[in-house]
């Protein structure tokens, strides 16, 4: 049985560069809550939630939805692709979810996703290929267009949807549309071929439509439920800490602020409701797309944690990078985020080795550094210092409910990582499946 939430607001973070299995882990604990939402991010978050044999991916919509009474929230701080958003509640309609649509609130002040940021994304990937940096690797999915014009103070929100004639909405695709081919010339002509303005303005216009009962004033809808002091909130963040625009391995980063912040900004909400910050980390680790990675296997080892862990992009189906789990990297991330308790995803997939490694610090010319370091170069000039430890090669860790239950050398693991980063493990993740799950008192 999963505990009742407290009332107020309890946060699920990313810990490491994402797909640490937040989706399943949010899933089960909105068992129990109110309201569900996202604070970040868009359509590049990829989620995959198994329940009762049936697998959702879910990308916009907060994964709790898959509970059929909890409301679900998009917060002010997503971008929101509005064909991606419809595709997925029909998919989830016809997966057989109950009342998607009536369940499903979007912020007044959430931006709008069109798709000529895909297409800016996309041109700007080919870009950077061919400068000494290399791409970022990004989901495509037009993420970091969309917050360049937020912050640029050019794009539009949910709520203008509601009050714009068709003729200034028209404008507004015009002038973002020239602007891309005065910056891309010929592959933006190339790219925006099939791009009819009218017809994306009619299709904006039926989207407005139906968008109408879904849109809230977020900040009244989430302050009213908190003050009410009866109200439980699960946020789920997206993406991850190493992730962050600010504090992640920049440049190779996304375009939202995935740690702690990005929740309250991204709704609107004041700290003293928080009753609990979880650190979802991995039992490895897993990087998609470019960027550093110190712990990285780049040998037969990284293969078979791929494979075994399914580690194939939720949104992109691109292979994920794998390699060992890195507490000095943990500190950081749940030091910043000020993690209570931490829930250790996927621990029966290391049932794959005789031993395995943990990184415990990361040393530049010869000296242990404190704190994730800032620069790049740096990073790159480091070495991780490991402890090895058996593992429990062959034993299946999947049926297993009950800590004491775990092989001996799986629970020292987890003992072990507890300690070093520092934060209690609550949960342990054994399986996909909802149930799949350990709680720890
Ligand atoms: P973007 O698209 O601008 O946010 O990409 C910038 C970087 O952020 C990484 N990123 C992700 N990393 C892990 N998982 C993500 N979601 C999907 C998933 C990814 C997928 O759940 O598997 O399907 O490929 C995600 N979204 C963004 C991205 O790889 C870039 O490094
Ligand atoms: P998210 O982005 O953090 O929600 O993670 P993803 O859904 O992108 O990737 C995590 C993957 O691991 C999904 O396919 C989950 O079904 C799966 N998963 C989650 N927890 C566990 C676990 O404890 N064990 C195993 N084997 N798989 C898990
Ligand atoms: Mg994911």
């Amino acid at each position: 049985m999963v505990p009742e939430l407290p009332r107020g607001a309890t946060i699920v973070l990313g810990s490491q560069w994402g797909d640490e299995g937040k989706g399943k882990f949010v899933d089960l604990l909105a068992q129990h809550v109110d309201i569900a939402a996202r604070c970040q991010g868009g359509s590049n978050a990829g989620h995959t939630v198994v329940v009762n044999g049936v697998k959702y991916a879910l990308h916009l919509l907060p994964s709790g939805i898959l509970n059929p009474t909890v409301q679900v929230l998009i917060g002010n701080g997503v971008v929101v692709h509005l064909p991606t958003l419809f595709a997925e509640i029909e998919q989830l309609d016809r997966q057989g979810v109950p009342n998607v649509s009536a369940r499903v609130c979007i912020s007044d002040r959430a931006h709008i996703l069109f798709d000529y940021h895909q297409i800016a994304d996309g041109l700007m990937e080919v870009e950077r290929a061919g400068t000494a940096g290399g791409s970022i690797g990004t989901t495509r999915r037009g993420i970091g267009p969309c917050y360049a014009d937020k912050a640029y103070r050019r794009n539009l929100r949910v709520g203008d949807l509601q009050h714009f004639r068709s003729a200034e909405l028209a404008e507004h695709i015009q002038l973002a549309v020239q602007d891309l081919k005065r910056r891309f010339g010929a592959a933006a002509e190339e790219a925006l071929r099939s791009y009819d303005v009218r017809a994306e303005v009619a299709r904006y216009y039926e989207y407005a439509r139906r968008l109408e009962p879904m849109t809230v004033d977020s900040v009244t809808f989430l302050s009213d439920a908190l003050a009410s002091g009866t109200h439980s909130v699960l946020i789920e963040g997206a993406n991850a800490a190493m992730l962050d625009i600010d504090l992640g391995t920049y440049p190779f980063v996304t375009s939202s602020n995935c740690t702690i912040g990005g929740c309250l900004t991204g709704l609107g909400i004041p700290p003293q409701y928080i009753r609990e910050i979880i650190g979802v980390v991995k039992a490895y680790t897993t990087r998609v797309g470019a960027g550093p990675f110190p712990t990285e296997l780049c040998d037969a080892r990284g293969t078979t944690l791929q494979q075994v862990g399914q580690e194939y992009g939720t949104t992109t189906q691109r292979p994920r990078r794998c390699g060992w789990i890195d507490t000095f990297l943990l500190r950081y991330t749940c030091r910043l985020n000020g993690c209570t308790i931490l829930c250790l995803t996927k621990l029966d997939v290391l049932g794959c080795f005789d031993e395995i490694q943990i990184g415990v610090h990361y040393r530049h010319r010869g000296k242990r550094l404190r704190s994730m370091p800032a620069s790049l170069r740096e990073l790159a000039e480091c070495e991780v210092e490991y402890e090895t430890v058996p593992g429990w090669h062959g034993q299946s860790l999947s049926a297993v409910r009950r800590f004491d239950d775990l092989p001996h050398n799986a629970q020292t693991y987890v003992r072990r990582i507890e300690e070093l980063v520092g934060a209690p493990i609550r949960y342990v993740g054994v399986g996909p499946a909802r149930d799949a799950v350990i709680m720890r008192s």
